[in-house]
């Protein structure tokens, strides 16, 4: 598992070169964003529990079938096991932030999930809907917080529904 910094120097030592002006440039911008990246890691934490709750809110209004019988998330079990995944999502996309890689997510959170998922039928449309408004809770408290520029929360939530989405194919 390696960090925007770590990745970086992987890649130019492979080839035996100094780290060039691209390079310098790439760390450059992760070091300014740092602070942000931590502030975004620390709403995560204090807030995680809400945030999940108001995603699965919105994703079970949105789609009430999956509550009905014959629903992926119908019965106890099953409720709790769809809310325990998109905790994973969150507490995964935080370290993702701080990383400024998304390397965790391939190699802890997306390896043999799309077989898993299909074979118990849980549905990726949905899956996706939910990973997309903890996204929104997140860059709403970052904006509410003076967090300028939040784009870079973006990316490791729109990572792991591109990698999803391919699956639904
Ligand atoms: C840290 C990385 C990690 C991930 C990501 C993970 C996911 C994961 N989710 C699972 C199940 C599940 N996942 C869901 C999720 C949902 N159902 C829906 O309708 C919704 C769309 C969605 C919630 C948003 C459900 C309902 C199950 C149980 C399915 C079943 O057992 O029938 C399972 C099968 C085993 C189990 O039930 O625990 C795994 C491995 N496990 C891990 O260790």
């Amino acid at each position: 598992m390696r960090d925007a910094v770590g990745s970086l120097i992987g890649t130019y030592d492979i080839t035996g070169r100094y780290l060039d002006q691209g390079a310098l440039d790439r760390l450059k911008a992760y070091f300014a964003q740092g602070e942000a990246r931590t502030q975004v890691a620390t709403l995560i934490n204090a807030n995680a529990a809400e945030i999940v709750q108001q995603a699965s809110l919105r994703l079970f209004d949105a789609v009430p079938e999956l509550l009905r019988p014959g629903g992926n998330a119908y019965t106890t079990r099953r409720y709790s096991a769809c809310l325990r995944d998109m905790d994973y999502y969150l507490r995964y996309v935080s370290y993702a932030l701080v990383a400024g890689t998304n390397d965790v997510l391939d190699e802890r959170v997306l390896q043999g999930l799309r077989e898993t998922y299909n074979s118990l039928g849980v549905p990726i449309g949905p899956t996706v809907r939910g990973i997309q408004f903890m996204k929104e809770a997140v860059k709403a408290m970052a904006a509410e917080a003076g967090i300028g520029d939040s784009s870079f929360v973006d990316e490791p939530f729109d990572h792991l529904s591109r990698d999803f989405s391919e699956i639904s194919i």
